[in-house]
């Protein structure tokens, strides 16, 4: 004897979620799959400024891009050999800018100041390659402020430079949100903790890097290209379903 087995769904139903899903869930997919990759590729990090000590003539003038460095320190470091680590580009080693504790151990405390733009940037990240001697500085210490006339706010845990060159990056100054469109930035690091007039830290490599604030007509044009996509998506979907329930689902946009 045969026994009929019926379908439990009803073809209708099983046919209109079928339908809801191509109509809406690609094209939405597809939409969000672009918005989440857009900022790795319109928005990787540009230089602004960086410094690699090699010019022999000015130690202090801009390697690549634009800002200053200003020292606070009147005697005390020197020029010791450099390093290609964290180098931009093919630079070569060169020189390092080498703070040493200095007499009466006077450099504690001194620093170092970069003035850079910040305009049309955010998220600001730092990083160098260092190192240090067994009586040189045992903290690099980093701070900011965007008004000339205010103090330092200093940031993260400070860097401890390690024995041979190694490229290390402050933490903090990417999130402080001050520093995102700022005309004027002021970036510094202090040397503390020498224990000898001789005993000294590297720094070399100094790199400002910040990600780009995109223009409001470039989320326009984005916009308007996912618009346009998922019409032409939807209008050709529409050719293809036309005789098959198409009126079953209200239109999205
Ligand atoms: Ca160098």
């Amino acid at each position: 004897m045969k026994v009929a087995v019926e379908i439990n769904y009803p073809p209708k139903t099983t046919q209109m979620i079928s339908l809801m899903m191509k109509t809406y869930v690609l094209p939405l997919t597809l939409a969000g799959i672009f918005f989440a990759a857009a900022p790795v590729s319109w928005a990787d990090d540009v230089l602004i400024a960086s410094w690699n000590f090699n010019d022999e003539e000015e130690r202090l003038a801009v390697s690549h891009g634009a800002g200053t460095m200003t020292l606070e320190m009147d005697e005390g470091f020197d020029w010791f050999g450099g390093t290609t680590e964290n180098a931009v580009g093919d630079d070569p080693a060169g020189a390092a800018f080498s703070p040493q504790g200095g007499t009466d151990l006077a450099n504690n405390g001194k620093g170092v100041t970069f003035a850079l733009s910040m305009s049309g940037f955010t998220a600001l990240n730092v990083s160098y390659a260092t190192q240090g001697t067994g009586t040189g500085f045992t903290t690099q210490d980093w701070s900011w402020k965007v008004d000339e006339g205010d103090d330092f706010v200093s940031v993260g845990d400070p860097i401890e430079p390690p024995g041979s060159f190694a490229t290390v990056a402050p933490t903090g100054l990417s999130e402080v949100a001050e520093l995102t469109n700022a005309d004027a930035a002021w970036i510094r690091v202090v040397f503390d903790g020498a224990t000898g007039a001789s005993g000294n830290n590297r720094l070399d490599n100094i790199q400002f890097n910040a990600t780009p604030i995109p223009e409001p007509s470039t989320y326009a044009a984005v916009l308007g290209i996912v618009g346009l996509a998922v019409a032409v998506w939807r209008k050709r979907r529409g050719a293809g379903m036309r005789g098959h329930a198409k009126s079953a689902v209200p239109p999205l946009l």
